[in-house]
Order: structure tokens, then C-alpha cells, then sequence
């Protein structure tokens, strides 16, 4: 009787400590859970509603959700509820992936919801008509590597979006600014997009609550990048991948067409965002985050260095040479399934 007592008193015993084992890696389990899904919702989540006003509900919400863009809904379907700021398909970091012998192919079966080089949501009125634009020449391997880890992203942020590739014809000095300036006029003729995001072809986004959404006031995308320990190479930096809404990048008359090879344009369309009365705003650092595909300089887009000068002139310049000013001739536009390609003659320098 008594050993009897005493053994199930310790089975007793083992029970209850296997019992406070087991709460015990439930809760820790639990919490590092919670830590981990909430590591980039919940600081961008404030942002997004500082940018937007608070988060609205019902029909106040659908006019909120999209203050400068009214004239957007589709007329097949006028009462589509308006997809949310942020979208419930994103999954924050997600692997990238550089496979050295992906096909356009592979990736256009991936992406078989892209048609012509557009995609929107079925779910929900996309918040915004967005047009990526990326200037290009020589950099295929980029475009392929950018185009596959880029499409899935934008599907997940349940945008309305179209991938312009404006590429540079001939091989004379390379002008990344005056191709922006032809992506966003060629752009408007086929759609009144609301939103430009004007994008390199070798930076990739590497958390998808960096929304490719424009805002109230220009927004620069890439607060930090792998080759530059992820901080802002300086204050007034605006490089690399920018969204302006489409009367934002009227209101700073677009680019300067006057930068030849490398440098100075973006800080030249700071000062024109300035100079237009706007300001530039910023996702958190966590968030705006890079990989550039490494590279070395390209043959044809040499260092400028009249960039300095032209920059000293901006302030004088800026209403005559920009969009109202760009003249090319269009060699051809052609839908491939993942992009809408813009092949142009942009001429040569001037001086
Ligand atoms: C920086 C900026 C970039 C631009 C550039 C100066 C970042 C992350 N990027 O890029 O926005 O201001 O300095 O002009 O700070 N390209 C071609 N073929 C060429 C040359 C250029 O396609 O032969 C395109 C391509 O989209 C490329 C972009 O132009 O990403 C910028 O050129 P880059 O990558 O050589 O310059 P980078 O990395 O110094
Ligand atoms: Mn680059």
C-alpha cells in the first residue's frame, strides 16, 4: 500500500511536469510566432496610415483609399470593393532568387496571370494604375533576374500595374534620364496610369511591404542596398527606384534630357521636386531595402563629367528641358507576355 501511494505519487508528479513542460513550449513556440510575423507589419502599418490619413471604413474608406485618383474606377465592374494599402498575400522578406540559367520562358510560365505585360487583381479594385519603367540597353541577364523575382512581388501587393522596358537604340552615350521621360509619354498613350515607379533593371526589391505605390509626395524606394551596407549613401539621394504619381513627375517637368553617360540626373531630379514645391518621402529603412546585381561600368555609359555643371543649372533650366522638351523617334513597340518593350532613338549629346 504505501509503495503503491508513493508510485503514483511520482507517476503524479512526472504527469504534472510534463504537463508544465508542454505549456511551456506552447507559449514559447506562441510568442516566438507572434515575434517573428510581426517584425515588419506593424511600424510600415503606422507609416502607410500617417501617409494615407487614418484607415477609414466603408464607402469613406473607398474614397480615402485613393485621394488623388478618383477617375480610376474600371467601368466593367464600378463597385469592386478597393484592395487595402496592404495587401494580405505579402509575406515581408522573401528569398530572391538568381538562377544563371533561367529562360524568359520559365518565367513567363510562372507568371501566367501576366498578360502583355499588365497584370491587376481579380479580388479588388487595385488601388492605383502603376507603370514601372525601366530604362535599358545591354543588360538582358539584369532584366530576366529582375523581371522573375518582380512579378510575383507586384502580383502579392494586388496592383494594376504595367512593366515598361524603355530601351536605348544604338550605341551611342547611354541617357537614362531622357528614356524615363520617353517610358512615361509612351506609357500615357496606351493607359492613364496614375502611379510611375522609374526602376534600374538590376535592383531588386528584397521585402514586399515596400509597396510600389506613389504617394502623396515623391517617394524614393531604396533607402539602402547590399553593396552600400543598407544605409542611404546620402540625404538628398533619390536614385536607383522612385515613384512619383503622374502629375508629380509633370509638376518637376520630368528629367533633365541633357544628362549623357553616368551620374547626376537623380540628384538633378531632387532639385526639381524641390524646385516644384514638393518633398520626398521614405519607407522605413527596414523595409526599403536592395540587391543590386553586381556590375561594372557599361561601355557607352561612361562618367559625365558635365553632371556637376548641369546640376549648377538647374534652377534655370528646369521649366524648358524636361518632358516638355524631349524629342526621340520610336523605332517599335512590342508586347512580350512579361513586359511592354519601347525601343527608341533618343539621338546623341548636343554639345
Ligand atoms: C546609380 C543609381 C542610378 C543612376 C546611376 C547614375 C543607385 C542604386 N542607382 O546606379 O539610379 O542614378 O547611378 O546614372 O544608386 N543601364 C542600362 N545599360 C547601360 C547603362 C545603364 O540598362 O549600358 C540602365 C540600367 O537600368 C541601370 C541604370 O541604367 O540599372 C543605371 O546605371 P548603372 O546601374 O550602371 O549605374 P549605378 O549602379 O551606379
Ligand atoms: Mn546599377
Amino acid at each position: 500500500m504505501g509503495l503503491a501511494t508513493t508510485i503514483s505519487g511520482f507517476l503524479c508528479q512526472i504527469r504534472l511536469l510534463l504537463f508544465f513542460s508542454i505549456c511551456l513550449a506552447v507559449v514559447g513556440w506562441a510568442s516566438l510566432y507572434l515575434r517573428e510575423s510581426q517584425r515588419y507589419t506593424p511600424k510600415y502599418k503606422v507609416k502607410v496610415d500617417n501617409f494615407w490619413g487614418s484607415a477609414p471604413t466603408g464607402k469613406k474608406a473607398e474614397e480615402k483609399a485613393s485621394p488623388s485618383f478618383s477617375d480610376q474606377a474600371t467601368e466593367e465592374e464600378p463597385n469592386q470593393k478597393v484592395c487595402p494599402v496592404l495587401s494580405p498575400n505579402l509575406k515581408g522578406v522573401v528569398p530572391l532568387s538568381f538562377d544563371p540559367s533561367l529562360t524568359l520562358e520559365a518565367v513567363r510560365r510562372k507568371n501566367p496571370a501576366v498578360i502583355d505585360g499588365r497584370y491587376h487583381p481579380d479580388q479588388c479594385k487595385a488601388q492605383q494604375r502603376v507603370a514601372i519603367l525601366i530604362p535599358h540597353r545591354n543588360r538582358e541577364k539584369h532584366l530576366l533576374y529582375l523581371l522573375d523575382n518582380l512579378h510575383p512581388l507586384l502580383q502579392r501587393q494586388q496592383l494594376d500595374y504595367g512593366i515598361y522596358v524603355i530601351h536605348q537604340a544604338g550605341d551611342g552615350k547611354f541617357n537614362r534620364a531622357k528614356l524615363l521621360n520617353v517610358g512615361y509619354l509612351e506609357a500615357l498613350k496606351e493607359e492613364n496610369w496614375d502611379c510611375f515607379i522609374l526602376h534600374d533593371v538590376d535592383l531588386v526589391p528584397e521585402n514586399d511591404f515596400n509597396t510600389y505605390l506613389c504617394d502623396t509626395e515623391p517617394k524614393h524606394l531604396v533607402v539602402g542596398r547590399n553593396a552600400t551596407g543598407y544605409k542611404l549613401r546620402y540625404s538628398g539621394y533619390f536614385g536607383g527606384v522612385t515613384a512619383m504619381t503622374r502629375k508629380q513627375f509633370a509638376q518637376a517637368n520630368g528629367y533633365s534630357n541633357n544628362y549623357w553617360g553616368w551620374g547626376g540626373e537623380d540628384d538633378d531630379l531632387r532639385l526639381r521636386v524641390r524646385y516644384g514645391g514638393m518633398t520626398v518621402v521614405r519607407p522605413p529603412a527596414e523595409i526599403a531595402r536592395y540587391t543590386m546585381i553586381f556590375h561594372t561600368r557599361d561601355s557607352g555609359n561612361e562618367v559625365n563629367n558635365k553632371r556637376m555643371k548641369l546640376l549648377k543649372e538647374v534652377s534655370k533650366v528646369w521649366k524648358t528641358d524636361g518632358l516638355n522638351s524631349c524629342s526621340y523617334k520610336l523605332e517599335s513597340v512590342y508586347h512580350d507576355p512579361l513586359y511592354i518593350n519601347v525601343t527608341v532613338d533618343i539621338g546623341r549629346p548636343q554639345y
